[in-house]
């Protein structure tokens, strides 16, 4: 520690080590702020990216329609009031290429890119008992060491491609949704497919509709999906977030989920029919989550209270779909509301109602294979022009598991968490001193938990470096204590009776574990401060 040189080097292809005393993995939301805090602790820090940009997740999700569905003046970072100030969000659930600007806008103001190394993907990361420190590898055979690895590697990013037979073979056009080109894809005229129907095919689908010839959805399960209600933010309303930004971010420091909405502390099933109605209609009417997070509190935790709801976005959903056939595909009937990630639509059902669009149902006649022509069902092939895979990601686990990193007694992180992700506190995990997951896997606004996240570990490398200790990783006993913790609280939600991404359900094979942390934030931070507040009790400090 301390010995490292302050000026990082270029990339070497001769052969040499360089050395830091930080190094990041990952330039989106989380990897930057951590570059920026370490760095402003006088840390050399490099950060190694594999895109082309900065940006993580917004970088590349570019697909038609991508955009926050958390509110725009609660996703952006909060730990500058100038860049706060100086940033006008155009919409209230900002879209992709804003997004993408934003952290580019923030990349240049804090002059970070000189520490950031694009175009560069770990391949692995191997920790040297003796020397405290870690040793990582790019692709291509670049070598770096630092005592402190983080990785920044986000909970979205490593893409789930199912592995259908013949994908190779299709003579059309295929795109990933999460690995979209940078082009603009010009889908008029073609015969489009989309398979699935999660978050990201839901915000897609409006917007391929319109343009294709012909587009069909290759739909397994339907969701409760939600109205976004975005619109553009007014100079007004603008100035107004300026002026209470710091009013707005300890708002979302303060709920449950880091939004500025809050649940509502009463039963759904306490108030009469009459009045559950009402707060129904007037939620259903508000942009944004708040029909999740702003509804009765227990339509998370209690069947009978959540058909209350659920049978109510069923019947929005009946109300907009035209074909009756159509509307009862999808209608969800088998997992309750807010149990899956619930996604935002704007003119979703809509597109159902287009001649150009067809439905078609993979739970009952299952894709058997892609061809050279199309996707084949169990009953049908479908001729296309291009397939479009929205089939999501290996959550939480997945962006991890793929880099090659070894601990104490050369210990393979992944056979680690073979069977779900071990931490204390999600942050670390015993046998891998020094590395630090800085990557929110609260069930929480991303940004306003990474954030927390970002500034322990700072602190936590502060602590180290100001006492002039060389390593820190939780103790098992720690570790098994918080994977305990963390199940108990998600067994006490609807979360866990569902197969869903939350639960790792989406990955054949996946081990069954809620991936999110299912505390309130209030709570979360609490745990970490006193994890840090005891001296690191609950760490083996050398
Ligand atoms: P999701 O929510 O995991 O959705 C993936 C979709 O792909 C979902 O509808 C799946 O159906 C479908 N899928 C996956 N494999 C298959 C196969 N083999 N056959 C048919 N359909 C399949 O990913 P998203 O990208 O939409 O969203 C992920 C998160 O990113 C989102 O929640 C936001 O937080 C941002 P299934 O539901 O499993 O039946």
């Amino acid at each position: 520690m301390g010995n490292m040189q302050q000026h990082p080097q270029k990339p070497n292809g001769n052969g040499a080590v360089e050395q830091y005393d930080a190094i990041v993995i990952g330039a989106g939301v989380s990897g930057l702020y951590q570059l920026y805090k370490l760095r402003e602790m006088g840390l050399s820090v490099r950060v190694f990216e594999d895109a082309g940009g900065v940006g993580g997740t917004w970088y590349w999700n570019r697909y038609p329609g991508c955009r926050f569905d958390s509110e725009s003046e609660t996703y952006g970072y909060s730990w500058s009031e100038e860049l706060l100030q100086e940033w006008d969000w155009k919409e209230h659930f900002s879209g992709q290429p804003e997004n993408e600007r934003y952290l580019n806008f923030v990349a240049d103001k804090f002059d970070l890119r000189k520490d950031i190394q694009l175009n560069s993907r770990v391949s692995s990361a191997v920790y040297d008992e003796d020397a405290h420190c870690w040793e990582v590898q790019i692709e291509g055979g670049q070598r770096a060491r630092a005592q402190f690895l983080i990785g920044a590697v986000g909970v979205l990013s490593a893409k789930y491609m199912p592995p259908f037979e013949g994908i190779d073979s299709f003579k059309g056009l295929s795109f990933h949704t999460s690995n979209w080109p940078k082009e603009k894809v010009d889908f008029s005229g073609k015969r489009v497919g989309c398979i699935g129907t999660g978050a990201t095919a839901v915000q897609l689908i409006p917007h391929v509709a319109e343009e294709a010839g012909h587009l069909t959805v290759f739909q397994r399960t339907p969701n409760y999906c939600a109205p976004c209600r975005n619109s553009e933010v007014s100079p007004e309303t603008q100035a107004a977030w300026k002026a209470r930004y710091a009013e707005i971010h300890k708002r979302c420091r303060e709920t449950s989920v880091g939004f500025e909405h809050e649940f509502d502390p009463r039963s759904a099933l306490e108030v009469s029919e009459e009045e559950r109605l009402a707060l129904y209609e007037k939620l259903w009417i508000q942009p944004g989550f708040t029909k999740w997070l702003g509804n009765f509190y227990d339509i998370m935790t209690n069947r009978a209270a959540n058909e209350t709801f659920s049978e109510f976005v069923r019947n929005k959903i009946r109300e907009r779909v035209h074909d009756p056939e159509v509307v009862e595909m999808l209608v969800p009937k088998d997992h309750p509301f807010g149990a899956k990630r619930i996604p935002l639509e704007t003119h979703y059902y809509e597109a159902y109602n287009r001649d150009n669009v067809k439905l078609v149902d993979v739970r009952k006649a299952p894709i058997e294979r892609i061809t050279p022509k199309g996707v084949k069902t169990q009953d049908a092939e479908y001729e296309l022009d291009a397939i479009i895979y929205a089939t999501g990601f290996d959550v939480v686990t997945g962006p991890l598991t793929q880099i090659e990193i070894r601990g104490e007694g050369g210990q393979r992180f992944k056979d680690k968490w073979a069977g779900g992700p071990r931490t204390h506190l999600g942050i670390q995990t015993a046998g891998f001193p020094n590395f630090f997951i800085a990557a929110s896997t609260a069930f929480c606004n991303y940004t306003v938990c990474a954030e927390m996240i970002v500034e322990w570990i700072a602190d936590c490398i502060g602590y180290l470096r100001e006492k002039k200790l060389s390593s820190i990783a939780p103790t098992q006993q720690a570790e098994d204590a918080w994977v305990e913790h963390s199940n108990e609280l998600a067994s006490y939600t609807l979360l866990t009776d569902t197969d869903s991404w939350f639960m790792g359900a989406n990955i054949p094979g996946k081990a069954r574990a809620l991936l999110l942390y299912a505390n309130t934030v209030p709570e979360y931070r609490k745990e970490c401060q006193e994890a840090a507040a005891n001296g690191y009790q609950d760490f083996v400090l050398q």
